[in-house]
Order: structure tokens, then sequence, then C-alpha cells
């Protein structure tokens, strides 16, 4: 197997050099290639991406960055690092993730056990052992029930739509049109895992915890939320 874990950032100097010591010390028996995809942070987070590359890069382990003019939001920088990716042409499967550790690296061989046949695998919050330990009870009624009714109204059996931790086949990568991906934030994530699952329903789930954030704040802007509710129509009528 060939991975690439893909990671976007914006203003995450701080969770920077931990976050690839624990995925360096979580993946010892594989080769690997991370790639951030970086908005030109204004905390200098790419600056900090290169010293670290320097610190850790490895003949199993290779850092690499692509740097953007200014933010430009979560999901085309999902789809930039993914086009990168298919174009390099050289892995079998990618790994999505946040760069603040609240996916904790440690899920990474998990990931790597379930992954044989499968189209993609899910980390996900909502399936037995799943947890959002640091959440209100506020947020984990909007996020629970936002994706529930994501499951019933796309007919699926995905519990958990809008987690950012998942590992994807490239081969199924390929065969969606990236660029005709116009939903942002949340909504993003949602639409690329049910596109997945219409072209190959071989799915699966792996619970993980989700932790809040030690380092920096969070950019996802909560505006994207309605948008996630409108999804399941846009879907269905461009079918
Ligand atoms: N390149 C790029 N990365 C982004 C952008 N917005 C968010 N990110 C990254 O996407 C990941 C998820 O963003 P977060 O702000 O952690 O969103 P969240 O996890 O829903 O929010 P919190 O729970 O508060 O952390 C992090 O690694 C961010 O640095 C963007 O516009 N461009
Ligand atoms: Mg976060």
């Amino acid at each position: 197997m060939n991975l690439c874990i893909v990671i976007p950032t914006y203003n995450e100097i701080n969770n920077i050099e931990t976050l690839i010591k624990r995925i360096k010390a979580n993946t010892k028996d594989i080769k690997l290639l991370v790639l951030f995809v970086d908005d030109n942070s204004p905390d200098n987070t790419s600056q900090e991406i290169t010293r670290v590359s320097n610190k850790y890069n490895s003949n199993n382990f290779k850092i690499s960055l692509i740097k953007r003019k200014n933010k430009q939001g979560l999901g085309t920088a999902y789809i930039e690092g993914f086009q990168k990716v298919i174009d390099m042409n050289k892995f079998s499967h990618l790994l999505q993730m946040d760069a603040d550790l609240s996916h904790n690296p440690k899920y990474i061989k998990n990931f790597i056990r379930n992954m044989d046949g499968k189209s993609l695998i899910i980390g996900s919050r909502y399936i037995k052992k799943g947890s959002t330990p640091d959440w209100s009870f506020q947020r984990r009624i909007i996020s629970k029930f936002g994706n529930l009714y994501l499951k019933i109204m796309l007919g699926s059996n995905i519990n958990d739509y809008t987690t950012g931790y998942n590992l994807i086949k490239i081969d199924v990568l390929k065969k969606i049109n990236l660029q005709k991906i116009n939903s942002r934030g949340y909504s993003f994530l949602a639409e690329l895992k049910y596109k997945i699952y219409t072209i190959d329903n071989n799915v699966v789930e792996i619970p993980i915890t989700f932790n809040d954030r030690k380092f920096g704040k969070s950019k996802l802007p909560k505006s994207t939320i309605p948008a996630t509710l409108i999804l399941p129509f846009k879907l269905k009528n461009n079918k």
C-alpha cells in the first residue's frame, strides 16, 4: 500500500510539530507522504511545516506542501490536495485529517487494518465507541441530528457525514469530478462521502474519539450548517 495523508492548514503553527511527531510514531512500518495544503496562514504555518519537514523527513516518511495565495476554504484545499495526489499516480489510498490534533493519529493503524476492498473508511463519532467528550450538549445535538438527517435523506448507512477523518481509495476518487463539488465546509465533507458511496457502497465506519483543539481557533464557519441541510435536495436533483 502507498498512502498519502492530506492535511489542510490555516493558522495551525502550534500544532504542526506535535502532529508530525505523532503521525510518524504511529506509521513506523509503512511508507508515507504527508501533504499539507496551506492558505498562506498569517501565523507562518507554512514556514513551520518546512522547518519540521527538514527535521523529520526520512526514506519512508516524506512531507510536502502546497502553498496557496490566500484563504480559500477547506473544500477547495482538499480538492487541490486530492488532485495532486491523483496526478502523482503512485498512491492507492489517501487519508484526510485535520491539523489541530482533534483527529488522533493513533487511529491511523485502524484505518489501514480495515481498508481492504473498501472505497471509504469513515472515522466516525456516531457509532458505538465513537464520541465527542469535549463538546457542549448543544453542539452535540446539532451535529448528531444533522448527521441523522443526512443519513435518512440520502438513504445510506453512513452515520457520520461531517467527520473530516477518512480514508479514501484513489481509484474511486478518480471517478468523481472534483471540480464540480462546490459545497463548502461540513457540506463538502458530506457531499464527498455521498459521491463515493454512490460509486462504490463498500463503505465502513470505525469509531474515533474527537477531542477539541488545544491550540488555535476554529475556522470552519458554523454558517455552513444550513447548507448541509439543503445538500440532500441538491444531490438528488443533480443525479
Ligand atoms: N488550507 C485551508 N485549511 C483550512 C481552511 N479552513 C480550515 N482549514 C483547516 O481545516 C481543518 C479543520 O478546521 P477546524 O477549524 O479545525 O474546524 P473544526 O474542527 O470543525 O472546528 P473546531 O472543532 O473548532 O476545531 C484544520 O486543519 C484547519 O486548519 C482554509 O480555508 N484553508
Ligand atoms: Mg478542528
